[in-house]
């Protein structure tokens, strides 16, 4: 089972900056600790961060045929960009949304969701965990559907 971990704008930074809302956690080692629990339950993941919108996109394009399932934190392109939900929608490629953050609690702005409507579910506020909570509820998903 092949699955792509997306992160968006700004995600970089994260461990260096922000950690009362972000955490302490940087994204390399948020990387590392999610290939591990992906080959323990026997899955391979390849993670890509990108600023670039269209970089996300392309990145999205190339999973067709290859990947049976993504994990995306959008950072700000979550509440923005209909470009990475038609990208999303166009390679019908099963994804989580996930955020660090609960983005319902802070500023209105990122209470909408451009991509959640198309997910298979969406995962926020639990910091780091976060991802590993999509990655389960992902390959739940994903071994529903082969069964
Ligand atoms: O909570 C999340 O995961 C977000 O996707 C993070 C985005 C924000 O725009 C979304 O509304 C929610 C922002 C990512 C910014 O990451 C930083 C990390 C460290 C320092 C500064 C920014």
């Amino acid at each position: 089972m092949h699955l792509l971990l997306l992160n968006g704008p700004n995600l970089n930074l994260l461990g260096q900056r922000e950690p009362g809302i972000y955490g302490h956690s940087t994204l390399s080692m948020i990387e590392a600790d999610l290939k591990r629990e992906a080959e323990a339950a026997g899955a391979e993941l390849a993670c890509f961060q990108s600023n670039f919108e269209g970089a996300l996109v392309d990145k999205i394009h190339a999973a067709i045929g290859s990947v049976h399932g993504i994990l995306i934190n959008a950072g700000a392109y979550t509440h923005s960009s209909i470009a990475l939900r038609d990208a999303l929608a166009g390679v019908a490629i099963p994804y989580v949304e996930l955020h660090l953050s609960n983005t319902h609690s802070r500023e209105t702005f990122r209470h909408h969701s451009f991509l959640a409507a198309g997910a298979v579910g969406v995962v926020c506020g639990f910091g780091a965990m976060s991802y590993s909570l999509a990655l389960q509820g992902l390959l739940e998903h994903l071994r529903a559907q082969a069964s």
